[in-house]
């Protein structure tokens, strides 16, 4: 399949006519792409037995999910995934990459096959994990039901259904928490237990999910919208990912990929109620390189024209994501915390005994992958409450609270995940969807 023309093909339609913003064209380059996403469907075409009974109909579509929702093995048999879409590097002094020396910088990034294959089997259970829950998202839902159908289809497509009873739980599976996050909230909320927050048909919702295989974590992300008034909102923000992700390359300083974010993002209006907003960057929060079970390798890639002159470096793993905003275009932190993540390199024991013990189940389960609540609760832990905010205090727990923009504002986001290979990038996260 080839993917631009899956994309148009999904822009004219809105294939899954729920009036759901959150496929559009793509200003991606097409440099040609062995993606293969939906040769299975993950969502099974829909049942076209109109006459049958109620009963029957739904227990035609449990049949069909469970055929399609399981280890992903099952699919690739041979173990090898789909490639993402390959772009060229194009800056001027990246331009030789691409060419003479192809075959020498090939030949270096043949050592890495078992790594990138890991990665891309993460992002394949990335597209079919989006695709199923795209299909079912509609106003109404609760958080707490959007977050199960996602994590849920990730444990499925991983093998990593219940982490008691596997031999390593940290081999793959969800590679952090699902972030639902809703109009002035840009990122990091996910419910807790007992959370009773319902989608609504004027929200604007980040969906920003994580699948890790042996520790390489795929993070992607998108915006929905069930209103078009947010159009233009969503394009700003996806085209200015895009860019990013255009402008990404060896040897290129994260300045200017924030530069140039920051242009294509201010280059869009939106009107809401009669008002008009310049699209702002959230100019607080960032991109990021990745490590081996590290959600941020230390790098971070700036949305505006910040005068870091630190390069991107040849096999690095990047998230580029942008953030736009019809606010301030800045975010502090707001309200319960429920994304947290081991630091790593500390080595600190906490006094306290039900730390100690809290922090074990930490080590062992998710050692240093984000982990949230539900994650604790769904292990069996029981008011674990105390215990973890001491070992944040203690600085062996990150807390990662939501970070918001002003209240009655509206931020999008969408994200991808590249590989900087030698010759070519890879952007290994990239759908038919965005
Ligand atoms: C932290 C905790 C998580 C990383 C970015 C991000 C969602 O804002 C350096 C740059 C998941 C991810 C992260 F549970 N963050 N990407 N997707 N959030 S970040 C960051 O903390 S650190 C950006
Ligand atoms: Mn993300
Ligand atoms: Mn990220």
């Amino acid at each position: 399949m080839e993917v631009s023309a899956a994309v148009n093909k999904v822009d004219e339609k809105n294939e899954h006519g729920n009036g759901v913003n959150q496929v559009a064209t793509t200003e991606l380059e097409d440099v040609g792409t062995t993606i293969e996403p939906f040769t299975n469907a993950v969502a099974g075409g829909e049942d076209a037995n109109g006459e049958e009974t109620k009963k029957k109909k739904n227990k035609k579509k449990k049949k069909k999910k469970a055929n399609n929702i399981k280890s992903i093995v099952t699919f690739y048999p041979d173990e090898i995934y789909p490639e993402g879409e390959w772009m060229n590097y194009d800056q001027d002094f990246n331009l030789k990459r691409t060419t003479d020396e192809e075959g020498r910088y090939l030949s270096r990034d043949m050592e890495n096959q078992t790594h990138w294959n890991e990665v891309r089997k993460g992002a394949e259970i990335h597209r079919r994990v989006r695709k199923n829950v795209q299909n079912k998202l509609k106003p109404g839902m609760t958080l707490t039901e959007i977050a199960d159908i996602i994590e849920n289809a990730t444990r499925k497509f991983t093998g990593a259904e219940d982490l008691n009873s596997m031999e390593n739980p940290k081999s793959q599976g969800i590679g952090f928490p699902t972030g639902l996050s809703i109009n002035h909230i840009a990122a990091h909320f996910t419910p807790n237990a007992g959370d009773k927050t319902v989608l609504k048909h004027e929200d604007v919702m980040k969906v920003d999910f994580g699948v890790q295989v042996n520790g390489n974590i795929i993070d992607s992300a998108w915006t929905v919208s069930f209103d078009d008034k947010y159009d233009n909102l969503i394009t700003a923000v996806r085209e200015a990912t895009y860019t990013g992700i255009k402008e990404a390359g060896i040897d290129v300083r994260l300045t200017d990929i924030g530069e140039a974010i920051q242009e294509v993002m201010e280059s869009y209006e939106v009107e809401l109620n009669g008002e008009t907003f310049q699209v702002k960057p959230c100019r607080n929060l960032c991109g990021h390189n990745i490590g081996p079970y590290r959600i941020h390798g230390g790098k971070s890639v700036p949305i505006v024209k910040n005068g870091d002159n630190t390069k991107m470096e040849e096999g690095e793993h990047f998230a580029i994501e942008t953030f736009g905003s019809t606010g301030r275009g800045y975010v502090v932190t707001d309200g319960e915390c429920s994304h947290y993540a081991r630091t790593p390199n500390v080595t600190t024991m906490p006094s306290l005994s039900s730390a100690k013990k809290l922090l074990k189940t930490i080590d062992d389960k998710f050692g240093t992958l984000p982990f949230c609540r539900r994650y604790l609760d769904r292990l069996g832990e029981e008011k674990y409450l105390f215990a973890l905010n001491q070992l944040v205090r203690q600085g062996i727990v990150q807390d990662y609270p939501p970070l918001v923009d002003i209240e009655g504002s509206y931020t999008a986001q969408f994200e991808h995940t590249i590989l900087l290979h030698p010759h070519k990038k890879e952007v290994v996260s990239k759908g038919p969807d965005y």
